[in-house]
């Protein structure tokens, strides 16, 4: 059973874990039959985007072209993850609008700061604070939450399991899972 196309638009802060959590949710869903594609920096900003900087200019840029393509790889059949900051409220929306308000699902990676700073992963905080990164989400440059996003998920007192399992049911309906 063909299922309806979605697109799965995680947004939060770096490190809030959005790629982990659109990598986990990809797996479940590869479980059952489905065919996803997932857009994340790897594939994105080391590619078509590498002329792409983080100014709110480019990350505007950059969050218009992901929309674009997310729309081209959903209108091919798959389920669509993307897996960006995409910090900006009004660059959300234009996505929204740009891939259709009944396909977009918007699920906020809800994790304080202060949580994604000692989780450090990459150590960019580390460099973002002694100023050697500027511009940087959360200390430097904006983010602003999502007001009313589909699907909500708070990864400091969530499991990564509890997180997966509520996009999964959120999803369920929507999808013929
Ligand atoms: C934020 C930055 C920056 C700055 C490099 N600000 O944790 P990461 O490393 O793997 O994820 C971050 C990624 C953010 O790229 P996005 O394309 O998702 O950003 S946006 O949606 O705002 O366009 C981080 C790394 O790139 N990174 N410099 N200044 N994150």
């Amino acid at each position: 059973l063909q299922h309806k196309s979605v697109v799965l638009w995680f947004t939060g802060l770096s490190g809030s874990g959005k790629s982990t959590l659109a990598n986990a949710v990809e797996a479940k869903l590869a479980t059952a039959g489905k065919l996803t594609y997932t857009l994340d920096g790897d594939n994105v900003r080391f590619g078509l985007n590498k002329d792409l900087s983080f100014t709110i200019e480019d990350r505007t840029e950059n969050i218009r072209r992901i929309s674009e393509v997310a729309t081209l790889i959903s209108n091919a059949g798959p389920i669509v993850l993307t897996a960006f900051i995409s910090p900006l409220m009004k660059d959300r929306q234009q996505a929204r609008d740009s891939i259709g308000t009944d396909k977009f699902i918007e699920v906020y990676i809800d994790c304080p700061i202060e949580e994604c700073e000692k989780r450090d992963v990459k150590g960019l905080y580390q460099k973002a604070r002694k100023g050697l990164i500027r511009e940087f989400t959360g200390i430097s440059s904006p983010y602003e939450a999502p007001l009313h996003p589909e699907i909500v998920v708070n990864t400091a007192t969530m499991s990564l399991e509890d997180c997966v399992e509520k996009v999964i049911t959120y999803l369920s309906p929507r999808i013929n899972l």
